[in-house]
């Protein structure tokens, strides 16, 4: 998969997807990064990205110019472009596996209060948001998204477990888990873990995983 993440904070995302399993999934080849500097497009003395709003109103939107120049120059006919924004269809992670076989991803990081609406309408194919909540900046967005996205694609993880057998795949939350020592500081491991019946611990897997599903995330529970 190609990726190229256009933004004002080209250190927010190169540093973060440098590391670990996204820095693997670009020396194994799964994933080919590029992020750019959206003021690369600009072509004014000050190199400007943002602009007041018509019409009024709080806060700075995001121009044109500079966005339709950056897709434009990096898009090909295989690409879909995703935008970062809290105003997005919220992903999970079926939103998550939609973009797995996409061949290139281009991501516009939002800033500022908006975005010249002219810009969804004609570049945008998917506006994604990562959550209810508002951050300074898409850039952060953007990283979770690719990360969520890229531990997916086959030999990202070189794991022995594979991602569908993760938390959420099968819609519940899993059972707590425990290692070394079996007592800490007083605090047990619980029996049933240390008892080697491997139909009991099943059993318990299951019922503690539905247990928490149900204090922590009822919503995940079908009514
Ligand atoms: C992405 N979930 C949250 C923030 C913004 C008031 C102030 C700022 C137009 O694009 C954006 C992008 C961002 C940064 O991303 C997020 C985000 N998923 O916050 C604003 C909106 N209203 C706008």
């Amino acid at each position: 998969m190609k990726i190229d993440i256009v933004t004002i904070f080209p250190e927010m995302c190169a540093a973060p997807l440098g590391v670990s399993i996204m820095g693997r999934a670009q020396e194994k080849g799964l994933l080919q990064l590029a992020v750019h500097d959206l003021r690369q497009w600009t072509t004014d003395k000050h190199r400007r990205v943002d602009d007041e709003p018509y019409g009024g109103g709080q806060g700075m939107v995001m121009t044109c110019e500079p966005l339709f120049a950056a897709v434009e120059a990096l898009r090909s006919p295989d690409s879909r472009v995703v935008l970062m924004t809290p105003q997005g269809r919220r992903m999970d992670q079926a939103v998550v596996a939609s973009f797995t076989p996409c061949a290139h991803l281009i991501i516009l990081c939002g800033h500022y209060e908006g975005i010249d609406h002219r810009v969804v309408e004609a570049l945008v194919d998917d506006e994604i948001s990562i959550g209810d909540y508002i951050l300074t900046n898409g850039a952060i967005a953007a990283n979770i998204f690719v990360d969520a996205v890229v531990r997916l694609l086959p030999g990202a993880l070189g794991d022995e477990r594979s991602a569908a057998e993760d938390s959420f795949s099968e819609g519940l939350i899993e059972a707590p888990c425990y290692s070394r020592p079996e007592d800490f500081r007083g605090m047990k491991v619980p029996d049933v873990l240390l008892s080697g019946h491997h139909a009991k611990i099943a059993a318990w897997k299951k019922e503690q995983g539905l247990r928490r599903t149900l204090t922590n995330r009822p919503d995940l529970l079908p009514d």
